[in-house]
């Protein structure tokens, strides 16, 4: 049986996260990290997004390994059931069925304007799979059906949510009043971290550099190791600048951990040099994730206390899913 979530008067809030790897520092600082701060004020729904993973090619054994380590990482981040509901995507068929509808109310030529689908199939040129191709109206199912205000995204995702926002438009304005049409919410501490090999570029967890990026559950010497490596310039001087993009991501990533400005950081490492600073960095960041860590390490090595969870997660979503979809489908004409 679920327990009911107190859910009354609060905003509703959506979002996604592909299990397609280790979870980065930047995965971390740029959305993780605010979905745990939003629970107290907001009625919040996470879901793992197994099925979009699928659309590069992904080999049996690891996905499934990478969709419970996903899961288990959301609640050693300090996602709590209790507050939140939390699911695999997969988990609720309502997500692939809607998509199916949606999609006959998404144009051809709104798809091919997708960034993210040019830069996908350009570098997976010999998989362009028509999952590929349609994962924005997937994306649009996964917030649509949960009728939600606002939908945490990072900048990289911001085109897709407008193509969210545009389906239900259109659907409402033949059907009627079906679906909310979300906002984007941009946190104010929604970090850009860039990767720490090529600082012009994001921390990516595709990266096959494995120094450019730090993952969640990275041990402390890793950690340390990767920011003592991490790229910056010739000069010494700890300080945000533009010509400074490797400096000014690691103030960033400092800044984020330890709640100084980057003023504050300036002044701490003034005279210091760049060793004591990478070395107090790495420090920083090793000791805000160690407790994830740990954390991680109990909720992974209990299997059946996960899918109780997962389980009890997905029962929850449905009921909500199931409605939405329901209506639209009647709306449609379809015989229920
Ligand atoms: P990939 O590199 O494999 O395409 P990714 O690491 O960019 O994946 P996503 O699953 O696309 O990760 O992103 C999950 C969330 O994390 C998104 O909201 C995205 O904006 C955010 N995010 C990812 N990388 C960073 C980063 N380097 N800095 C800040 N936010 C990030
Ligand atoms: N496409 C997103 C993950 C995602 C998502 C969503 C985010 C899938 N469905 C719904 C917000 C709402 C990504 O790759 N970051």
């Amino acid at each position: 049986m679920c327990q009911n979530i107190e859910t009354d008067g609060k905003k509703k809030v959506l979002s996604c996260i592909q299990p397609s790897g280790m979870l980065t520092l930047g995965n971390y600082l740029g959305a993780l990290k605010n979905w745990v701060g939003m629970q107290e004020e907001f009625d919040c729904t996470y879901a793992v997004a197994d099925l979009h993973s699928i659309t590069v090619r992904q080999e049996p054994a690891k996905l499934r390994g990478q969709i419970y380590s996903t899961f288990a990482l959301l609640l050693a981040l300090g996602i709590d059931t209790q507050k939140s509901t939390v699911f695999i995507q997969s988990h609720v068929p309502e997500h692939a069925q809607l998509s199916w509808l949606l999609s006959c109310y998404t144009q051809f030529g709104e798809m091919s304007r997708m960034t993210q689908f040019k830069d996908k199939s350009a570098k997976h040129a010999d998989n362009v799979n028509v999952g590929l191709f349609a994962y924005p109206v997937l994306m649009a199912a996964d917030i649509l059906l949960y009728k939600p205000d606002l939908v945490p995204v990072g900048a990289d995702q911001k085109q897709h949510l407008e193509i969210a926002r545009d389906i239900a438009l259109r659907f409402n304005r033949i059907y009627g009043d079906v679906f909310t049409v979300p906002e984007a919410y941009i946190p104010k501490t929604g970090a850009r971290v860039m990767s720490l090999q090529d600082p012009s570029r994001k921390m990516s967890k595709s990266d096959e550099n494995i120094n450019a990026w730090v993952a969640i559950l990275d041990s402390k010497d890793d950690i340390i190791r990767k920011f003592k490596r991490a790229v910056t310039d010739s000069d010494s001087c700890v300080r945000m600048s533009d010509e400074k993009p490797g400096i000014s991501n690691l103030i960033t990533i400092y800044s984020a951990v330890t709640g100084k400005t980057a003023a504050e950081v300036e002044r701490e490492f003034d005279g210091k040099g760049y060793g004591a600073f990478k070395l107090a960095v790495g420090e920083a960041v090793a000791d805000e994730l160690a407790p994830i860590k740990r954390r991680y390490e109990e909720i992974i090595a209990d299997k059946k206390a996960l899918e109780a969870l997962y389980r009890e997660g997905a029962e929850r979503a449905e009921k909500v899913a199931r409605k939405t979809y329901f209506k639209a489908m009647k709306k449609v004409g379809f015989v229920l």
